[in-house]
């Protein structure tokens, strides 16, 4: 009974949660601003002819998503916690603000 409490929690949260889009083309994180809430998706897409990379130190949504070629798609899972910065590992100038609504 528990579980099935909490397994319709979890559908319908996932329900109110977004896909936010995030291209890499010209070296640049397209849009470089996003507002999200916990549990959206970020995906990261590369029209670039040249691998980037995604990653971010935040203490409560460190990730690294790794080498990102040309025309793949890779996806993370916004957590709880504050506003962060993400950045490209192989391009230093590339910025994306993730704001927390
Ligand atoms: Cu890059």
């Amino acid at each position: 009974m528990k579980k099935t409490v909490l397994a319709m929690l979890f559908v319908s949260l996932s329900l109110f949660a977004t896909n936010h889009i995030i291209d890499q083309k010209g070296k640049t994180f397209i849009p470089h601003e996003i507002s999200v809430k916990p549990g959206d998706r970020i995906t990261f897409l590369n029209s670039d002819p040249f691998a980037h990379n995604a990653y971010t130190d935040d203490e409560d949504n460190e990730f690294d998503i790794g080498m990102q070629s040309t025309g793949t798609e890779k996806s993370i899972i916004v957590k709880p916690g504050g506003d962060f910065s993400v950045e490209c590992a192989i391009h230093p100038n590339m910025l994306l603000e993730v704001i927390m609504k």
